[in-house]
């Protein structure tokens, strides 16, 4: 098949969820057309079955806010002619679905047609999308994407609570290329972060206020005076600032790395021994997914579709948003017994496995074989 996918290039989970499906499906000999404003930064292997197209916006004097939609139409109808595209996969609905749904008409206008798949990943449905600025043209653009996907059961139920959907909503989970893991070369080197005596707590994210970071670092403060503690921040965004001060006021600073946002987290996730994850919001975590693939236990909230990739009580455990004491309580739990933390490690992985690629991409191909067919 030939496929274009739409996504958001940046750090984002969606933004990795496309990347990484494109390069499985070029590794299946599927032709891949990413379509969008940079290069995605998960994207760096070279694979002739792999393209990117840029979607290039001039600057114009009139215009206070370059219409971005307008030009990825237009982009995805030069693409999908010149390459004789099957499909159009788009991630996160806004705008994505918006812009896919221009093409589409003005293909059909052109004699060609081409089938959207609409992929929901979280805050497009439980947060900007719910907006009453986007609502209707994001209600519109979902319910006419030729099949609909969202990355968890939760998402797919606050889908249907919050918006008016008039297709069916198929639930296909975020997954990992384990396949990645098996001959890893490079060596995993905790010295270079930690002492020798030290247990390692990571969080990754893009410290949007939603991500409560500042639970974080609370959680870490009480850990510190129970245990040898080191917390890596991985990420970069609005709240980074207020984690850093928060470090400096409580003399934290010796013994907290923020690292910015990074493309080797697997470099720090072979050695970390817990991931603390106490989001208001989260469709799915890829993050924690992306540390249990590497054995490591997951503290987070009970937000949205948590429940569905950690375990309570197995692989992790799932506490009420803002609860620091019981988050707290359950790190030291696991951490402050190497036989318990050994099986919570074994655990982690083993509920990973559910969600390699090799279970989920065949989903995405049966998807979009009926949506060709259709
Ligand atoms: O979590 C973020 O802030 C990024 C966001 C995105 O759209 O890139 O992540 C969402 O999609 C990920 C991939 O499907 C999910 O793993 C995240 O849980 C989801 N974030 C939220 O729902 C807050």
């Amino acid at each position: 098949m030939k496929i274009v996918i739409v996504c958001y290039p940046t750090f984002g989970g969606s933004g990795v969820i496309a990347t990484e499906l494109g390069l499985s499906l070029s590794k299946e000999n599927h032709e891949v057309h990413f379509v969008t404003y940079k290069q995605p930064v998960r994207l760096d292997s070279i694979n002739p079955l792999i393209n990117f197209h840029e979607v290039i916006l001039p600057k114009y004097d009139l215009f206070k806010y370059e219409p971005y939609e307008l030009a990825l139409s237009n982009k995805l109808v030069e693409v999908i002619r010149a390459n004789n595209i099957d499909l159009m996969h788009v991630h996160y609905a806004i705008p994505h679905a918006y812009a896919a749904f221009m093409a589409q008409k003005m293909l059909e206008d052109q004699g060609i047609r081409v089938p959207i798949i609409t992929t929901l990943h979280g805050t497009d449905i439980t947060l900007v999308g719910n907006l009453p600025v986007y609502k209707t043209s994001v209600n519109f653009s979902i319910n006419n994407s030729d099949y609909i996907t969202t990355v968890s059961d939760s998402l797919k139920n606050n889908t249907l609570e919050l918006f008016d959907i008039n297709k069916e909503i198929t639930v296909i989970p975020n997954f990992i290329d384990f396949s990645k893991y098996e001959n890893l070369s490079d060596p995993c080197e905790r010295s270079v972060i930690a002492k020798k005596d030290e247990l390692v707590i990571t969080h990754i994210s893009n410290f949007r206020p939603l991500k409560r970071v500042i639970d974080v670092m609370k959680i870490f403060k009480k850990l510190r005076s129970k245990l040898n503690v080191r917390l890596i921040m991985i990420g970069d965004g609005p709240d980074k600032e207020k984690a850093l001060r928060y470090a400096k006021k409580h003399e934290l600073n010796k013994y907290v790395v923020f690292l910015g946002n990074s493309n080797e987290i697997d470099k720090i996730l072979c050695f970390t021994d817990l991931f603390l994850l106490p989001s208001e919001k989260e469709s799915f975590g890829l993050s924690a997914l992306e540390a249990m693939v590497h054995k490591v236990p997951v503290v987070c909230s009970n937000a949205g579709g948590l429940s569905e990739v950690v375990e309570n009580g197995v692989s992790g455990f799932l506490c009420p948003v803002g609860d620091i004491n019981q988050m707290t309580n359950r790190s030291i739990e696991i951490l402050s017994d190497q036989k318990i933390h050994a099986e919570f490690k074994n655990n982690a992985f083993d509920k990973a496995k559910k969600f390699d690629i090799k279970n989920i991409l065949p989903k995405y191909i049966n998807l979009y074989q009926k949506a060709i067919k259709s």
